[in-house]
């Protein structure tokens, strides 16, 4: 997709038929991960009747047209723009994220909210050894035309790929954890993200937040610091660890698997919307979009390190 490919306003066509996309998503993302159910309910019962979600995030494998650009297509199709491109090198990823359109209702909680920002992520397959590549062809391949459906597959919970062989698991997660993930979870909902600011509990705090999350008995990505700052000191994030779900792979093999997390974003005022009276405040006078340096740590969230990690 083009940047600069700004579509006309309104584009939606059915808001309802996307939310129900959305709640679809999310729904199969809530029965697969206990943690990610258990905090939401959580967060709702400690005076929260309302909850938004500042965004959702996908992973991709960029190969095949089964990259970023799958997992876009129904957002750029219900309005959203395509905004900033994030490196990250290291991991041989790139991401881009998009924002919603303008909505004329988004009073309700969850998917009947605000519309959620998204985050998508691809792998940079070209970069990777060739046994790796060897592995996410093959089953891109069997995916075939399958990266037309990347919506249809999130929403459905299924794979557009054969499951994989436990040997082809573990060879991708020796070198990219992201990798491992995506070939087992494919286009599934990664991450959903609580807006801490727009909770109307004393939990609006992301740093009372993290505490009472961990006071009851939930683990948090500690990668880089349990809370995740941008250098401009107005985007703050923290998350759970993954939990992880079993699987059968397709020799037999049945072992548990990463699957998703949930985090928590709260975004400041912005310096010169600092008089805005509190009340007054909407999230556009807040810190928007996404931090390279924050994002690489919330990778980790799935990582075998912080899953295997003891409480602190
Ligand atoms: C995405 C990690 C980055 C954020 O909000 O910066 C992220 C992922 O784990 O796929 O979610
Ligand atoms: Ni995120």
């Amino acid at each position: 997709p083009k940047a600069d490919a700004a579509p006309l306003a309104p584009p939606i066509g059915s808001e309802s038929f996307f939310r129900n996309v959305l709640q679809r998503m999310e729904t199969v993302y809530l029965n697969r991960n206990p943690t990610a159910k258990q905090v939401l309910e959580l967060v709702h019962s400690a005076g929260n009747d309302r909850i938004c979600y500042d965004h959702f995030a996908f992973r991709t494998f960029g190969v095949d047209g089964h990259g970023i650009d799958s997992m876009a297509k129904v957002f750029l199709d219900f309005g959203y723009i395509q905004k900033d491109e994030l490196r990250f090198p290291g991991k041989k990823l790139k991401a881009y994220w998009f924002s919603p359109p303008t909505v004329s209702y988004e009073e309700g909680s969850g998917v009947n909210g605000p519309l959620p920002r998204v985050f998508i992520s691809e792998l940079l397959v070209d970069q990777m050894s060739s046994e790796a590549q060897e592995i996410i062809r093959k089953y891109t391949g069997i995916s075939g035309n399958g990266s037309n459906y990347a919506a249809l597959a999130s929403a459905h919970g299924s794979l557009t790929w054969e499951k994989p062989l436990h040997s082809e698991f573990q060879q991708l997660a020796r070198e990219s954890e992201y990798a491992a993930w995506t070939l087992v979870n494919g286009y599934a909902l990664n991450h959903v993200t609580i807006s801490t600011h727009q909770l109307k509990s004393n939990l609006n705090n992301i740093n009372r937040l993290n505490q009472f999350i961990e006071e009851n008995g939930f683990k948090l990505n500690s990668e880089g610091g349990t809370l995740k700052v941008s250098p401009d000191g107005f985007l703050l994030q923290s998350s759970t660890v993954a939990d992880s779900v079993p699987f059968e792979f397709s020799d037999g093999t049945k072992e548990s698997v990463p699957c998703s997390y949930i985090e928590f974003a709260e975004r400041l005022v912005l310096p010169e919307y600092k008089n805005v009276p509190d009340e007054e405040v909407k999230e556009f006078h807040r810190r928007d979009g996404f931090e390279v340096g924050n994002a690489d740590k919330i990778f980790e969230s799935t990582s075998m390190e912080q899953l295997t990690r003891n409480a602190a």
